[in-house]
């Protein structure tokens, strides 16, 4: 589907109400925000669907925008989300009824009847920035905190080789709302709560090194966070702080939880951490993936170890 295609559906219908995804980041919600603001701008009537996972720090994003359950006639649409198997945990959506997905993961599995998904866009806002300027909206101050927050969250501050031109120009158009961007990066790339340096202290004592330290797999048990006096909010990202290793080239956490072990994996250019992630069924980008296992910790940290090696070699 086309940018302009997108615009016309979305010109056509009403009663929006946007969807993110499980653990929704920056992109998801500052995606959904972005949008929903611009909807509303063109007279229609929007809501973000509420996210139970929101992170604390993202809170601020969707705060005056959701809704608790869709609406009977809602215009369901996803933002950022790739594939089913990470559908937000709110039980009030019927999937079924899901009408369009916009999105920029390359690697991903198709849901819905209408899809525009473009992966030479570093982050969804990116994309949701376009349709904006495709259906006419005039970017206020507000969407422009909601879509810089997504662009920048998902390029690490502009820092991933996923950056390209198009999205320092959504930045700019960003930052020519005269909207204070500032306090964003200092909040997002700035700040670390004592709960995330305890958990990082942690996994520099905990992490398996591979193939000369250019692989890290780093397992972490069911209630560290509670053990280490650190919230669940606090372990996302983590294995960005692994990949960040001298010399480490490939890195990954296993969250173990009760019903399965999450997995996120982070790879330097070269490299790609989706195709790891994919054989647990999950996906992502080259740069960054994730996946659930169900498998026992030690089968999976036994097959991810040898999946990266692989990757490694013949990446
Ligand atoms: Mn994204």
């Amino acid at each position: 589907m086309t940018r302009l295609k997108c615009a016309a559906f979305l010109r056509q219908k009403d009663n929006f109400c946007i969807l993110t995804h499980a653990d929704p980041d920056g992109d998801a919600l500052g995606s959904a925000a972005g949008l929903c603001l611009g909807l509303r701008a063109l007279g229609k009537t929007a809501f973000v669907l509420e996210n139970p996972q929101t992170p604390e720090n993202l809170a601020f994003l969707c705060q005056d925008l959701t809704v608790s359950a869709p609406a009977e006639n809602a215009t369901l649409l996803t933002v950022d989300v790739a594939s089913p198997r990470i559908f937000m945990k709110n039980p009030n959506f019927d999937p079924e009824k899901i009408q369009l997905r916009i999105d920029h993961h390359g690697r991903s599995t198709s849901f819905a009847p209408l899809e525009i998904v473009d992966p030479q866009m570093a982050s969804c806002a990116e994309l949701v920035y376009d349709i904006l300027m495709e259906l006419g909206v005039a970017l206020t101050q507000n969407m422009a905190i909601a879509l810089y927050t997504g662009v920048s969250t998902d390029t690490g501050c502009f820092k991933f080789a996923s950056t390209t031109a198009h999205t320092f120009r959504v930045a700019a158009a960003c930052a020519e709302t005269g909207a204070n961007l500032q306090p964003i990066n200092q909040a997002m790339f700035d700040t670390v709560t004592l709960g995330k340096l305890r958990l990082q202290s942690w996994i520099t004592g905990h992490t398996a090194f591979y193939a000369d330290g250019q692989v890290a797999v780093c397992v972490m048990p069911m209630g560290l966070a509670k053990e280490l006096g650190a919230q669940e909010s606090e372990m996302g990202g983590l294995s960005g702080f692994v990949r960040s290793i001298k010399g480490v080239k490939i890195a990954a956490t296993v969250q173990v939880q009760e019903n399965e072990n999450k997995i996120s994996v982070r790879a330097v250019p070269g490299f790609d951490a989706a195709a790891i992630c994919e054989k647990f069924g999950g996906g992502g980008h080259k740069g960054a993936g994730g996946a659930a296992s169900t498998l026992t910790p030690e089968e999976t940290a036994a097959k991810l170890t040898e999946a990266m090696l692989e990757q490694l070699n013949n990446g």
